[in-house]
């Protein structure tokens, strides 16, 4: 099942919550600023762990961390790509996050999981694109995959939510 929504991410009670990351997994700005910021030093100690045996995490991959102070009970972070007008293989690279996503998820048992517009901010990825990317990723995944029961997609701008709205209408 898919549900769309307007939202602050970090005030979600599912299983997980997605965090729209960098590579260097040590924080950021916008969605990233937020969850940290909300779920405590916590979070921030997990990512360092993962830094120290991983050095990172790649554009189109992800790691998962506790959830700190926040309802839900992990972070799942990955890194979309950033948006170099279509020349280096961002669409593939989107995918491939909001998969790594749900894979991994699958593996920790998480029944519910919310996801915000990666790449759509500070990455300026065009939206109408990232959604067809993000709606087809996960509806072709629970196609396939019993264990995840929700997918939130929780929406910041107005924007972002009318395209969602509209391409939810599509995939009923
Ligand atoms: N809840 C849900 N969505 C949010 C929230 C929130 N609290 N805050 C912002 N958004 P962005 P990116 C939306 O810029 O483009 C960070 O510095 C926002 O409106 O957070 O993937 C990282 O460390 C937009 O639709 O992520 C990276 O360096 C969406 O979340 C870089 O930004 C993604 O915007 C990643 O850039």
């Amino acid at each position: 099942m898919i549900e769309v929504i307007q939202g602050d991410i970090t005030k979600i009670p599912v299983d997980a919550i997605v965090n729209a990351a960098n590579t260097s997994l040590l924080g950021g700005g916008g969605v990233d600023g937020a969850i940290h910021r909300a779920g405590g030093p916590e979070i921030l100690e997990d990512c360092k762990k993962i830094r120290s045996k991983q050095g990172g995490c790649p554009v189109g991959t992800a790691v998962i961390t506790t959830a700190g102070k926040l309802p839900a009970k992990y972070v799942i972070h990955t890194v979309g790509p950033v948006w170099n007008q279509g020349k280096s293989n961002e669409e593939a690279l989107l995918a491939s996050a909001y998969l790594s996503s749900l894979k991994l998820a699958v593996e920790h048992e998480v029944n519910t999981i919310a996801f915000p517009n990666i790449s759509t901010g500070i990455y300026r990825f065009p939206k109408q694109r990232a959604a067809e990317i993000a709606m087809d990723t996960v509806q072709q995944f629970l196609a396939v995959n019993a264990v995840i029961e929700k997918v939130i997609f929780v929406c910041f701008d107005g924007e972002n939510l009318e395209i969602y709205r509209e391409l939810l209408k599509t995939v009923r």
